[in-house]
């Protein structure tokens, strides 16, 4: 069922060690730091000046394609061989990165990585989060052999370049060869548990049951209202897990373990589908007695790219005869917690199949790649040369 490289497990390990020789077969200084996210340093004619930093992720969902992410970091070391190839020396360094953990699919927060190397996150706060089998991520770090020493705090680089596939329809079905990012929508992530009491499927009368089950039903199919309603501006909602315990045909649900995405590129629109949800929550599982225990595992508001280099790109692509247009990232990116630290922008490459993504289905063709990368070697070469601050 597709790629399965989840954060900091084995098969994971495997690709970062694959990407890291990748690295160091281009002549590249690779550093790992704290969190384990994995930095490469090519030189510059200014070596005391700030790098320009392109970068993304290799972990990925449990049913992943193979271009979420994989295209920003593999695209960040194809302009290295690009400038390697014509003798090109820049100004500032330039480096390529990934990050660890930006799906948030195995430890529950997105983009962790990112979010400690910019502060957003502490480091031992991260250390501390556990997957479903209790394994901390320090310790997850420690077994892949990626809890490195470089300084888990990054010196904000000189800009920030993210290529990633746009993981929705709306290049492709425009007909448009490339996405300029203006930015990305804000997030929401919860995750409930909630607790009734098991019982026999036969003999328990309804009025005596406390179906924690029936209670996380009556929560998706709120979410899913709430998103058409038009009551909160953009909304998209998702209950991506439901599980009950013990999931048996003949025992009511006594537990059920779940989680809510919301997103929308209103913040105040998010915020009133987080009071709502909330309150909705409450009232069913108190109709119900069911015990609700509720923990906010990721929260990022609406992030804007820096305009400058989304002027650089939208020129590169004219340049290159590209058709292009502006729009919102409805995924969450590592280049939205850089935005806190340096000018970040990214560059869109659509997909086929509607653009599906977190699906092995994921698609986009050499061209569609070819003209992505092209484009974020044009800007980083550019914002590679400049001298001034
Ligand atoms: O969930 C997201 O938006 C991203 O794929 N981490
Ligand atoms: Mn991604
Ligand atoms: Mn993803």
């Amino acid at each position: 069922m597709g790629v399965r490289r989840l954060a900091l497990t084995p098969p994971e390990a495997a690709g970062r060690r694959w990407v890291v020789d990748q690295m160091r077969a281009l002549d590249l200084a690779v550093r790992v730091d704290r969190i384990g996210n994995v930095y490469a340093h090519r030189r510059g004619l200014r070596p005391e000046l700030a790098p320009v930093l392109i970068g993304s992720h290799i972990d990925s969902v449990a049913t992943a394609g193979i271009f979420d992410g994989c295209l920003g970091v593999l695209g960040g070391l194809e302009v290295i061989r690009a400038l390697d190839e014509a003798g090109v020396e820049t100004v500032r360094p330039i480096e390529v990165a990934f990050f660890s953990e930006e799906e948030g699919a195995r430890f529950g927060t997105d983009m962790l990585g990112s979010a400690v190397a910019t502060g957003r996150i502490p480091l031992e706060q991260a250390y501390a989060l556990i997957d479903r089998g209790g394994v901390s991520v320090r310790e997850a770090l420690e077994a892949i052999g990626f809890l490195g020493e470089a300084p888990e705090l990054l010196d904000p680089p000189h800009a920030y370049l993210e290529v990633h596939i746009e993981q929705g329809p709306t290049l492709a079905a425009r007909g448009l060869e490339l996405g300029v990012v203006t930015g990305v929508q804000a997030i929401s992530w919860r995750e409930l548990q909630l607790t009734g009491k098991s019982a026999h499927a036969g003999t328990t009368p309804t009025e005596l049951r406390c179906d924690a089950g029936l209670v996380a039903a009556q929560i998706a199919v709120e979410v899913r209202r709430m998103a058409t309603s038009g009551e909160f501006r953009d909304l998209r909602g998702t209950v991506g897990v439901l599980r009950p315990h013990p999931g048996l045909v003949n025992v009511i649900p006594g537990r059920c373990d779940m989680t809510v995405d919301l997103r929308s590129p209103d913040d105040a629109a998010l915020e009133a589908a987080e009071a709502h949800i909330s309150a909705f929550v409450e009232r069913v599982a108190a109709e119900e007695k069911v015990a609700l225990e509720s923990r906010q595992t990721a929260r990022t508001a609406t992030v804007r790219f820096d305009e400058r280099l989304q002027e650089r790109i939208a020129s590169a692509a004219d340049q290159a005869g590209l058709r292009y247009e502006r729009l919102v990232s409805g995924a969450g990116h590592d280049a939205q917690e850089m935005a806190s630290i340096c000018p970040s922008a990214m560059i869109f490459v659509p997909g086929e199949n509607e653009g599906i993504s977190h699906n092995p289905r994921e698609l986009s063709t050499p061209e569609q790649c070819a003209a992505g990368v092209s484009v974020l070697l044009e800007v980083a070469l550019g914002l590679a040369q400049e001298e001034d601050a």
